[in-house]
């Protein structure tokens, strides 16, 4: 997260780490008893249940409850080309301990958008500034605002486009960056609307980051069928 500031897990109880072989790699969130969302780039990079887990309850990197993972799934028309489709589902053994900080975040439904401008915050322990490659130890939290879907593909018109799947949101000195993918964008009201997915660096100048839209249908029927929410 660029450009943010440090945040409570109470705040924030549905951020999930998911790990692999203990290193942090991606955010997720927690979508109900027993499943996560996260980006399906995250997922395409080959974690195995055997090898990674989930980390949630705590703003601290270090620590928060493990959870092994039962099941792992991508969105069928994922697109690592294009980024598109950007979605995964993990599904945990067990279920998570709820309580002030593991929660459950409610889904925006399928074609329930926002307005252009709206404020969302995005979270994770990614890094602070494009070229560093330091995680962060404490949980981070930007407030953004969302971008209009046109001014966003003219933005990325030269990088393959920014299809119904996708969504923008930024601020000046403000946005998402790696290691917060898979992480989530919540509005105002409490609903996750996207899944930090990419962006051309972080908190550049006419390059807003980009996220899964959640409400598209096809994302959004993803997530149903594989985690009946
Ligand atoms: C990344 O590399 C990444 N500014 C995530 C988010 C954004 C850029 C890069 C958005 O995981």
């Amino acid at each position: 997260i660029v450009g943010g500031e440090v945040a409570d897990i109470h705040d924030f109880p549905y951020q999930l780490s998911f790990r692999e072989y203990g290193s942090h790699f991606c955010g997720a969130s927690i979508i109900s008893k027993s499943f996560a969302l996260t980006a399906g780039h995250c997922v395409a990079a080959g974690p195995t249940t055997v090898t990674a887990e989930l980390s949630a309850g705590s703003a601290h990197l270090s620590s928060g409850e493990r959870y092994k993972l039962k099941a792992i799934s991508g969105h069928p028309l994922y697109d690592p080309m294009l980024i598109d489709f950007d979605a995964g589902i993990l599904e945990i053994e067990g279920a998570f301990r709820l309580g002030e900080t593991q929660q459950i975040v409610a889904l925006a439904a399928a074609g329930e958008d926002l307005a252009d401008g709206e404020l969302v915050t995005a979270s994770g322990w990614g890094v602070a500034k494009e070229n560093n490659y330091d995680l962060q130890p404490d949980l981070l939290a930007v407030r953004l605002h969302l971008v209009a879907q046109t001014a966003c593909a003219q933005a990325y018109g030269d990088f393959g486009g920014v299809t119904p799947r996708m969504l923008c949101a930024t601020d000046v000195g403000k946005d998402s960056c790696q290691g917060d993918s898979g992480g989530p964008l919540v509005s105002s009201a409490g609903k996750q609307v996207g899944v930090v997915s990419w962006g051309l660096g972080c908190a550049r100048k006419g390059y807003p980051g980009v996220y899964t839209r959640v409400a598209d249908p096809d994302v959004r029927s993803f997530i149903t069928d594989v985690a009946g929410v």
